[in-house]
């Protein structure tokens, strides 16, 4: 680790090394990573639309903030019909956003703060603008005919198999021309690309090379579990019921998936810097999330934990058994918790009661950034930003800024920096209207009030890096005696740590811990509290409705991997 500590500051390349303190731990690990979605963040031109330079001028918010990462969402050229997610080039950033020069002086700006950027990379399908579908479907004999799918319709007008496409309707298009179909596990516009074509891999692989060569400190891979289909073209038996379209058998999590992730892994790993891969990774299962990371730990760094992140209701078992198996069967790799993104409800919305839901989310906030591994943040989350309300959001109007309605529009409103009209996102139209709720929930009050949401994320950010059990500390399961509280522990290498309580119902609830690997610690300092608490004197408390509950203990006799460890601490 130190000797690529060394390369990478020689090389002066982008901040993607691990900064000493986690020796021996990457800082990928344990990191805070930010999902911005570049349309919406904050606008430097006037023209309603986020951009790059709006990024780079927001630094100084996210350094502050504490995350280790931003991701952004796609800004290559695209005919927008999923707004970034149809590349039609993918070694270039759409005037829309800015230029080349800009993604750098993002890079180098965000360097300086010690702040590393992914690149969203959309690997399953470009948009069928791009420049290699145009050929591609140009005649049968085409070059690139094989950097996609196509396949004979089975009977006039009749698509190859049945299959449905994640975005409703078939997973096929005939193509006029050569009375062929194509097929695109989403829209229509979005052609899937074929992995097994050895141009498409190596085509793909020099894009990965262009942007790490541009400082980019890792990728957010799209849609991960859709890379490859049945090999066979077999009919699914199920194709309306059974699982849900994003994880049907036939469509998604295929064998020949993870030969693609480790070439990827490899490229990537084989830079200065601990750069990373976090997945959009969709599983059915925990196993199945666990091969993600590649059975030789050699595939996606951080695959998004999609059985916690779906979770939208607050039950304590249900998290409890969530967390537990991120821990106990995911191989030791980090589990990457998450609520909200720009496909999701704000969790502001989709967790609140209606009454208290700022206390729910300084709880939900605790759920993804106290356990061990990484967290993902979704920009706004940390203000308490919502689900544009349906009565504000069916008056917004198309336009060029805004060529269609989109389902997920009401979680990608623009970002609430002020109370001002327009939330200081843009001095221009927005492309999206600004919630009504900006008038209270935005970053510069929250910033400067000590009770808000955001001073929640802030203080418990600086938490997770600055406290030892919190930064590299293991996590030990509880019993909390009482299905509506979900308490664990952090603990360090001496046995001392921090006790987490979590009380998922609204009201008062009594909680009588047990499970702890050795004798019972003795509690110290309350580290954070929501609402204030005094630290608890013996194993029975109480924990108010939506509570939460940090606090330090010391002088545990504690069993770690079977060895007795004493405490250096005095009793
Ligand atoms: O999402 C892939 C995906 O599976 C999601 O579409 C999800 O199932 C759906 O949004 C549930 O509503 C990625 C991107 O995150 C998404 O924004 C894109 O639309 C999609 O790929 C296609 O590129
Ligand atoms: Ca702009």
């Amino acid at each position: 680790m130190r000797r690529r500590f060394a390369i990478a500051a020689a090389l002066s390349a982008a901040a993607c090394f691990t900064p000493v303190f986690a020796a021996g731990k990457p800082w990928w690990s344990h990191a805070v990573i930010y999902e911005i979605y570049l349309r919406s963040y904050q606008d430097s031109n006037g023209d309603g639309v986020g951009d790059l330079n709006g990024v780079t001028r927001r630094l100084d918010y996210l350094k502050r903030l504490g995350v280790d990462a931003i991701w952004l969402t796609p800004f290559y050229p695209s005919p927008n019909a999923d707004f970034g997610y149809d590349v039609s080039n993918y070694t270039d950033v759409t005037p829309e956003y800015g230029t080349i020069a800009d993604w750098d002086r993002l890079v180098h700006e965000a360097d300086k703060k010690g702040i590393r950027v992914l690149v969203d990379l959309v690997l399953n399908h470009s948009s069928e603008q791009h420049p290699w579908f145009k050929e591609s479907r140009a005649s049968t004999g085409n070059p690139k005919r094989d950097w996609y799918i196509w396949r004979d319709g089975r009977a006039a007008g009749e698509p190859p198999t049945n299959w449905l496409s994640i975005f409703g309707g078939p997973a096929w298009t005939r193509d006029v021309r050569t009375n062929q179909w194509y097929y695109h596990i989403f829209m229509p516009q979005q052609p899937d690309l074929n992995w097994a074509s050895p141009g498409l891999r190596a085509a793909m692989h020099g894009v990965v090379r262009f942007w790490l060569d541009h400082g980019a400190c890792g990728f957010r891979l799209d849609a991960t579990p859709y890379l490859f289909e049945d090999l066979a073209f077999r009919d699914d038996p199920d194709p309306k019921a059974g699982p849900p379209a994003w994880i049907k058998p036939y469509n998604a999590g295929r064998a020949e998936n993870h030969e693609v992730l480790r070439d990827l892994r490899a490229i990537v790993d084989a830079y200065p810097g601990d750069r990373v891969l976090l997945g959009e990774s969709a599983t059915a299962t925990i196993e199945d999330l666990a091969s993600v990371y590649g059975a030789h730990h050699d595939e996606i760094n951080l695959p998004m934990d999609f059985l916690f992140g779906n979770l939208n209701k607050l039950d304590a078992s249900v998290f409890k058994r969530q967390v537990d198996d991120a821990e106990q069967k995911l191989a030791g790799e980090p589990p990457v918790f998450f609520f909200s993104s720009h496909d999701h409800s704000r969790q502001w919305s989709s967790f609140g009661d209606g009454v208290r839901n700022d206390q729910i989310a300084k709880l939900t906030a605790a759920l993804t950034l106290a356990p061990r591994g990484t967290a993902l943040i979704y920009y706004g989350e940390e203000i308490g930003m919502r689900d544009m309300p349906d009565a504000e959001l069916n008056g917004a109007p198309l336009g060029r800024n805004r060529p269609r309605a989109d389902d997920r529009d009401k979680a990608r409103t623009p970002m609430q920096w002020t109370a001002e009209a327009r939330a200081g996102f843009t001095t221009g139209t927005p492309w999206l209207p600004v919630q009504s709720s900006a008038s209270i929930y935005n970053a510069a009050r929250e910033s400067a009030d000590p009770d808000s949401i955001f001073r929640w994320y802030e203080d418990m950010i600086r938490l997770r890096r600055e406290n030892t059990s919190f930064a590299i500390g293991d996590y030990t399961p509880l019993e909390a005696g009482n299905s509506k509280v979900f308490a664990f522990a952090r603990t360090a290498a001496d046995g001392s740590g921090a006790l987490v309580v979590l009380n998922m119902s609204g009201l008062e609830e009594q909680v009588s811990l047990s499970g702890w690997p050795g004798a019972a610690p003795v509690v110290r300092n309350v580290l954070m509290a929501s609402p204030a608490a005094i630290a608890p004197k013996a194993q029975d408390f109480r924990i108010a409705g939506f509570g939460v509950l940090i606090v330090s203990f010391d002088c545990a006799i504690f069993h770690r991997r079977g060895l007795r460890v004493s405490s250096v601490c005095a009793r």
